[in-house]
């Protein structure tokens, strides 16, 4: 499709548009003058695919796209047969909260018994404490529970899962910049399950959050059944420490938790321990008639994705031990739940999308190939929104859309499609299928009150790249050795620090895929600003902050990474969770 058609098309749909970024320079493997950032599907008929032939590891198919769906996965065992579309999509209940902090008077991180445990007593009053005193208190327990994943079809007996508070996924968490909140989470696991895999001791990371390292939920800091860990969240921007205020440039609106336990991670988010957080400012106000009037209230819906395989003869949920290459499934899950529907009024939506894997890749289309617009790339607001009919998503990033419901009549159906292909943990093939599988199904009902949100044309001013800053230059190469993943040559060790890295100073650090396969890649505590990808510039989706990067087979991608305000360990990973697992990750330490 050539960018005048998708111009028009883009227009057509009433829509307000990002400006030239939208249109990025680069050419994606498709027809000479096809877009770039955005499409992938139509026919640019151009050579290779984005995924793999191409530029961007972002999510672009110059190509044709290809009949056929994402069926049961390589050497896997079909699950067994259910039926789509019976059931709502749950949605996800926010977490109360008290003011009182009297129950939350032990020492923050006294119970943390993982193999850091010294090291965790030492850090035991947390950074920033007293500057930041919680306002808000929450408390989960992470339970083992018999979960319907069918939502009450009765095509699949419960089955044992773990979940906060008993939950999958678990409880929403809403926090506000300037309001510092506490998370005491209990590990109320059995210490002998009924579930076949994970491990019941459990480290709860809040994934892209600027935290301070005791509370970041590092691999080792794991908490035994019977036991507690506080998280300090001090939900003030990146840079509070030289000005009390920070770079509101940097502030954040959808992020996640989930376990991060070293060496289990994959089971034990693969059973259940996963959860939203947002986070809402000035801008992003959770309300829409404020702020740049997103989409709120019952109208702003985060979507946990997820595949998932059930044994064929008993239907309980299974997890392949013995796959090191990747985890995937066959039944596809939003909030829990397989295949549901949705109803939407005839308005605008934000949707949250996240895909917690372990190992599947996404790309989200409409089945009419409407476009949606993309607000915001991981936890950020983009600059301008991006009008998108393709969003590839990699393990853990998020997609933050929205998605114009008033051109449907009542009673239309259209449906979420993942359209990426992929067999096996090595990562996607590249094809883009012309429909693939149905995730959603959205059921369109009159609207119900006036529609106040907006499509704002232009929301976060980004923070600027400061090379004259940088101290240091890394590299990381991730390959694979041995059946196992590595990053530079050599397996996670808890103990070896991998970087050594000066608070308050800049960095470009440059990853590397040396092998055939895709990984993306996480960093905790600080967000980056990608410099080049192959060489070339980034995509229009990638050039705003970001927490994951997709690292194509054969790729290089260059960043530059401000590290501010705590001291600590933190780690950087693949999120491909199975790669992760066995055991594709690096300690580095912020020093003083
Ligand atoms: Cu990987």
């Amino acid at each position: 499709m050539n960018r005048r058609k998708l111009l028009k098309m883009a227009l057509s749909s009433g829509a307000a548009l990002a400006s030239t970024s939208v249109w990025a320079k680069g050419t994606n493997g498709g027809g000479k003058g096809s877009n770039g950032a955005d499409d992938a599907g139509g026919g640019g008929g151009g050579k290779g695919q984005g995924g793999r032939g191409g530029r961007g590891g972002a999510d672009v198919n110059g190509g044709a796209c290809i009949a056929g769906q994402n069926g049961v996965p390589d050497g896997a065992i079909a699950s067994p047969r259910t039926t789509p579309f019976q059931v709502p999509m749950p949605r996800m209940q926010e977490l109360s909260w008290a003011a009182d902090q009297s129950g939350y008077t032990g020492a923050p991180c006294s119970d943390v018994t993982g193999i850091s445990k010294e090291d965790a007593i030492q850090r035991s009053s947390h950074q920033y404490y007293g500057q930041f005193h919680p306002k808000r208190y929450y408390e989960m327990w992470e339970k083992e529970i018999k979960f319907d994943f069918t939502g009450g079809t009765g095509e699949l007996p419960l089955s044992p899962a773990w979940g906060f508070n008993g939950q999958v996924p678990g409880p929403l968490i809403k926090s506000y910049y300037g309001t510092p909140s506490l998370v005491r989470i209990h590990n109320a696991l059995p210490a002998v399950s009924d579930l076949g895999f994970g491990i019941p001791s459990t480290t709860t990371h809040l994934h892209n959050a600027h935290t301070a390292s005791e509370s970041d939920g590092f691999p080792g800091d794991f908490i035994n059944p019977g036991q507690f860990h506080d998280h300090h969240y001090i939900n003030a921007c990146p840079g509070f420490s030289v000005d009390g205020v920070g770079d509101k440039r940097e502030a954040l609106s959808t992020l996640w938790y989930h376990d991060h336990r070293v060496d289990f991670t994959a089971q034990n988010t693969y059973a259940g321990l996963i959860g939203m957080h947002l986070v809402h400012d000035e801008q992003d106000t959770g309300d829409e008639t404020t702020g740049l009037r997103l989409p709120s209230g019952d109208y702003d819906v985060p979507v946990i994705l997820f595949d998932k395989r059930f044994d064929a003869q008993t239907g309980l949920l299974a997890f392949d031990l013995n796959n090191l290459d990747g985890m995937l499934g066959d039944k596809w899950c939003a909030n829990g739940v397989i295949q549901p529907y949705m109803e939407v009024e005839a308005r605008k939506y934000r949707f949250r999308l996240l895909g917690v894997g372990p190992s599947r890749w996404w790309e989200f289309h409409l089945s009419d190939d409407s476009f949606m617009f993309q607000i915001g790339e991981d936890g950020n607001l983009l600059p301008q929104p991006l009008a998108r009919q393709g969003i590839r998503q990699g393990v853990a990033e998020r997609s933050d859309v929205i998605i114009d419901f008033s051109k449907y009549k009542p009673g239309t159906k259209l449906y979420l499609q993942n359209r990426l292909e992929q067999h096996n943990g090595r990562g996607p093939t590249g094809n883009v299928f012309c429909q693939g599988d149905n995730l959603i199904e959205f059921r369109v009902i009159p609207a119900k009150g006036t529609d106040n949100s907006l499509i704002p044309t232009k929301m976060r001013d980004l923070p600027p790249v400061g090379l004259s800053e940088v101290v240091q230059r890394r590299t990381f190469n991730f390959g694979r050795s041995n059946g196992g993943w590595t990053v530079n040559g050599r397996f996670f060790d808890l103990n070896r620090i991998d970087a050594h890295v000066k608070r308050n100073t800049a960095e470009l650090w440059t990853l590397t895929n040396g092998g055939g396969w895709s990984h993306p890649i996480h960093i905790h505590f600080e967000e980056f600003r990608i410099l080049s990808r192959n060489g070339a510039a980034p995509p229009a989706n990638e050039i705003g902050r970001k927490d994951v990067i997709k690292l194509n087979p054969s790729e290089s991608v260059t960043f530059f990474m401000r590290f501010r305000d705590w001291s600590g360990r933190y780690v950087m990973h693949c999120h491909n969770t199975v790669h992760e697992d066995h055991a594709m990750m690096v300690r580095w330490e912020l020093e003083p």
